[in-house]
């Protein structure tokens, strides 16, 4: 049966493509959707793309995941970098979860080094723009075989 992937995006990503595109590059959230979607076809998987800004419906979207997905890839956005709500969501939920940035975290201020997601992640994937996203697609299904 075809894999699902859980795709959540935190807070204001939904902005991407308007503002700051030095930092996050010219696509909108739209553009990685749609690339993402085929990415996914080509490698027989569907994927479920969100976005939110509100850390309790992120939380309560990856306990969902228990039944509906296989997989979660996260950009969390600034939650990353403060919520335990959201990181042990993703170890209570035991799924193979690929943590995505579209930034370097690690060549920006110091506040953004450290990562929540990551303690619950197979892996993360930041500072390749929105090929992250499709690059988090493979890992992905390396990680399901
Ligand atoms: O590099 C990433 O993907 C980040 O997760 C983006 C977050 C930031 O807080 C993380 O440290 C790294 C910020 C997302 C905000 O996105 C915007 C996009 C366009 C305009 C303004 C904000």
């Amino acid at each position: 049966m075809t894999k699902s992937i859980l795709v959540i995006n935190g807070p204001n990503l939904n902005l991407l493509g308007t503002r700051e595109p030095e930092i996050y590059g010219a696509d909108t959230l739209g553009d990685i959707k749609d690339k993402m979607t085929a990415k996914a076809a080509s490698v027989e998987m569907d994927i479920d793309f969100r976005q939110s800004n509100t850390e309790g419906e992120i939380v309560g979207w990856i306990q969902e995941a228990r039944e509906h997905h296989d997989a979660i890839i996260i950009n969390a956005g600034a939650l990353t970098h403060t919520s335990v709500a959201i990181m042990d969501a993703l170890l209570a939920v035991d799924k193979p979860c690929v943590e995505v940035h579209l930034s370097n975290i690690f060549k920006r201020e110091k506040f953004r080094h450290h990562s929540y997601i990551s303690a619950a992640a197979v892996g993360l994937i930041t500072g390749f723009g929105a090929t992250g996203y499709l690059m988090a697609v493979d890992a992905v299904k390396n990680e399901l075989k």
